[in-house]
């Protein structure tokens, strides 16, 4: 052990890309690895924001484990050394999924973390690589935080790093390079598996693994979740390792594009579609950070708005951390659609609508107003912790399969046996609800929004802001009758820009989305997306409500037609990006 430290200090030159967007800084690994690009985002982060002094100060770091991230790793250690961390507790191998990193920072009370994932985007030495700062309540930093941090980069001639050798980061350990300092390599699932424990009842999810009719599947498209999810429903459940797919975490997450949508997650939607009796019951996906969830029913789909809706509804009855808590609010993003504000009304709870990206849920959350909140783009999460969380997510869904089991096909010997229906018999014994039956039974009691996203990816970005200020500046504001004249939709009704103002702290979030109104209150909202890499991706969301039961198994395309029609008629998106259809439809 060396008793000093010894820092060195390297000039550079700022670059001027390197803001954060909704989700932390993305591009491609080629302009990370442009000399001086990564230091030169930590100097700035943690010159803005530096360790506190007057403690031991900790910082969390780990990501996803996709390619460039074990040398970034190295530099984010010793840059966090040079700039004063005393404690930095990381992932072995680097590895820590998005929600780990904020339970960890929430559990050992470490001053921030630094999570190197670009999320669901792919993975691979001409892919992309990402950076994102979460703060001490172990939420995303806020826009004011890397607004500041940008800044200052923007100023940098120069970074200070500690001069020693790369840390072995490969074996649980603690390593104490220098008094006073000490590297904490921890295994990566420990801390978020305690906490899962105290959140759901494992038993009674451990009950439904035992049925004998249920099966389970789930892929971790090669993300980080592999081996959290190895942990979870194979040890703890005892669900067999053939049923979990891709869950070995890779650099290149094996070529697949880690994002748990029914487009990109296509060999498990075969799986839950496939013509035989050995169709799984359930099936879920991750994203390769961890922080995002698909589920899947025996041929169905559950959209992420329905998602968030039946787990706010069912919580406080199903899962022990909601029962002792209560749900005390909900939030979505304002492209969601709003299935979670119809529960919220029948429950008499407030529901809030922010802007797209999980940073603004933080501050309703500290101030105790919600306690679910969620996002169309496959995210959703609770006060647990600070970031979406796509297993938790799962374990909400197993808890409502499985309490619902129990309560319709009791097993034998089970406490909630006495309150029976008559239809229980022990031919029922081992029968599981399906999640088609939880869609219906919640799409009967409060009706069903057909959604669907259309996402133009790779638009020139001139192109792209160009049409999204002109469509604003076309239609924001203006009456009714214009709207119709302008649209030719007889059914226009009104259009705005979401500005958000924070009900907590006040701060002021312009112009995100572009929001239009049908007279029978479906709607299209458009933005431009803040985590595409290079280019620029055009967001457009669709919903229409109906509680017409006869209805609800209709095709999604087939209801939002004439939304989509009166968007591609006034947006002129054809004629401006040359893209004749979305790249991406979710
Ligand atoms: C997208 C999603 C947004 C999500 C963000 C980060 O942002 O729309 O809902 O919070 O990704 O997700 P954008 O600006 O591209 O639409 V993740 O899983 O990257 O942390
Ligand atoms: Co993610």
């Amino acid at each position: 052990m060396a008793s000093t430290l010894s820092l060195k200090t390297v000039p550079t030159k700022p670059f001027p890309d390197a803001l954060a967007g909704t989700s932390g800084l993305r591009k491609k690994v080629p302009v990370f690895m442009q000399e001086n690009y990564v230091e030169n985002w930590l100097e700035a982060l943690f010159f803005t924001q530096p360790p506190p002094a007057g403690k031991e100060s900790i910082l969390v770091t780990g990501g996803d484990g996709r390619f460039y991230s074990e040398v970034v790793i190295q530099k984010v250690m010793k840059m966090a050394l040079a700039h004063g961390y005393k404690r930095i507790i990381v992932g072995k191998d680097g590895i820590l999924s998005t929600p780990s990193v904020s339970a960890i920072i929430r559990e050992r009370k470490a001053d921030g973390g630094v999570i190197l994932t670009a999320s669901h985007n792919p993975g691979g030495p001409t892919q992309d690589f990402g950076m994102k700062y979460n703060i001490s309540s172990g939420a995303p930093a806020p826009e004011g935080v890397m607004h500041a941090q940008y800044e200052h980069s923007q100023k940098l001639t120069s970074y200070t790093i500690a001069d020693v050798p790369d840390f072995d980061i490969s074996k649980v350990q603690t390593i104490i390079p220098f008094s006073g300092v000490t590297i904490e390599i921890i295994d990566p699932c420990d801390i978020y598996i305690n906490l899962m424990k105290q959140i759901f009842n494992f038993d009674l999810i451990k009950s439904l693994f035992q049925r004998k009719h249920f099966k389970f599947t789930f892929d971790a498209l090669h993300g980080v979740t592999g081996p959290y999810a190895l942990r979870l429903f194979h040890e703890e459940f005892g669900c067999p390792v053939e049923c979990l797919m891709n869950c070995n975490p890779l650099p290149d997450f094996g070529g697949l594009h880690p994002d748990p949508n029914q487009v990109y997650a296509h060999t498990l939607v075969e799986r839950m579609y496939a013509d035989s009796s050995n169709c799984p019951d359930f099936g879920a996906a991750c994203d390769g950070d961890g922080d995002r969830n698909m589920i899947l029913g025996n041929h169905c789909f559950v959209n992420p708005a329905d998602s968030l809706a039946i787990i706010a509804e069912s919580a406080s009855e199903c899962i022990p951390f909601f029962a002792r808590e209560g749900v005390k609010g909900v939030a979505r993003s304002s492209p969601t659609a709003p299935c979670v504000d119809r529960v919220a009304a029948a429950k008499s709870i407030p529901c809030y609508e922010t802007p797209t990206g999980w940073k603004f849920f933080g501050n309703l959350m500290d101030a105790g107003k919600i306690s679910i909140c969620g996002e169309e783009s496959f995210g959703t999460g609770s006060i647990h912790i600070r970031e979406k969380d796509g297993l938790w997510a799962v374990l909400c869904w197993l808890s409502i399969i499985a309490h619902e089991s129990n309560k319709r096909y009791p097993l034998s010997g089970s406490s909630s046996s006495s309150a029976a229906p008559s239809s229980a018999d022990s031919s029922a014994e081992g029968k599981v609800v399906s999640v088609q039956e939880i869609m219906d039974e919640y799409w009967t009691k409060h009706g069903k929004y057909f959604i669907q996203r259309h996402d133009y990816e790779g638009v020139d970005s001139t192109k792209a802001h160009s049409l999204y200020d002109t469509l604003r500046d076309t239609l924001a504001g203006k009456s009714e009758e214009e709207l119709k004249k302008i649209t030719g939709d007889d059914n226009a009704k009104s259009c705005d820009v979401f500005n958000y103002t924070d009900p907590v702290d006040g701060s002021y979030s312009p112009n995100n989305g572009i929001r239009f109104k049908f007279v029978d209150g479906s709607r299209f909202v458009v933005r431009l997306s803040g985590t595409s890499s290079s280019g620029a991706t055009i967001r457009v969301y669709y919903e229409k409500y109906s509680d017409d039961k006869a209805q609800f198994h209709k095709k999604e395309a087939e209801v939002l037609e004439p939304l989509v029609a009166t968007f591609s008629r006034v947006s002129k998106i054809r004629e401006i990006t040359g893209f004749e259809k979305p790249t991406v439809i979710t």
